[in-house]
């Protein structure tokens, strides 16, 4: 793998007219395997958390697991996270710097689920935690909550060992559900959301908040009562 190649600046497309159609070619090649590499990854984290998922299916009486995604990011948005971080425009810097290229979400019931779930997946030996950010117990100021981690896993190519980074969110349905509407007005105002609508955002997650907990309560009454088996 060849490093230190100058990205286009800004948007994928601007400023494509200073590369001749070779080199244009050779850059498309190159972004392709930068991006290969974090699908590989990628691929790596959800098979173990499908794995864990499977098991518990079959093991257990109880799946803390309710969904499983996951996402590449897009050239575009790799590009204007370089422009707003100040990175370097060279693949090696991009590596380094930007690393929730490759990301995977899992949503779980419970609160205590998406830390359950963070313990077995970074319990591995072959998963190494870069960063921890815990936006459950130190949610943003907009209220939101997610536990979030960077871990590193190894891929193996003809080329040899490669460690690819991905970032792994954990959260429950309530925090998803608040997060995914936050997102779309975030972006359906262009990040210029009114005034009253953040305090009812903040309010929204609060609640959210509190249903989580109310949920929580009553699914650790139910799991100690005796289970009724009608004959
Ligand atoms: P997408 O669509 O998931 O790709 P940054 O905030 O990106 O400058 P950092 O440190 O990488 O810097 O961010 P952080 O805090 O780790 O959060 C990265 C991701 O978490 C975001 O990715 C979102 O998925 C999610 N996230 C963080 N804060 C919020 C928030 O306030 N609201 C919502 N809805 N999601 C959030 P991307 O790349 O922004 O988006």
């Amino acid at each position: 793998m060849t490093t230190g190649s100058a990205v286009p600046p800004l948007s994928v497309t601007d400023g494509l007219q200073n590369f001749s159609p070779q080199e244009l070619r050779s850059l498309r090649d190159e972004f392709q395997q930068f991006l290969l590499e974090y699908r590989f990854g990628m691929q790596e984290i959800e098979t173990k958390l499908q794995i864990l998922r499977d098991e518990f299916q079959q093991l257990h009486d109880y799946n803390p697991i309710e969904h499983l995604s996951s996402r590449l990011k897009s050239p575009d948005s790799i590009v204007e996270k370089v422009v707003r971080k100040g990175v370097e425009p060279e693949f090696s810097a991009i590596r380094e710097s930007i690393t929730d290229i490759a990301g995977v979400r899992v949503t779980c019931s419970f609160t205590q689920d998406a830390y359950r779930l963070f313990d077995l997946l970074t319990a591995q030996d072959d998963v190494e935690v870069l960063l921890v950010k815990d936006y459950i117990a130190e949610p943003k100021p907009n209220g939101y909550k997610s536990l979030h981690a960077i871990v590193q896993v190894p891929v193996f190519l003809s080329t040899g060992r490669l460690m690819v980074p991905v970032e792994v969110q954990f959260r429950t349905i309530a925090m998803d559900f608040w997060a995914s509407l936050e997102h779309k007005i975030y972006y359906k105002f262009a990040s210029n959301v009114p005034a009253e609508l953040l305090t009812e955002l903040k309010d929204a997650a609060q609640t959210a908040s509190e249903l989580d907990a109310k949920m929580e309560r009553l699914h650790r009454e139910v799991r100690q009562r005796p289970r009724i088996v009608r004959i």
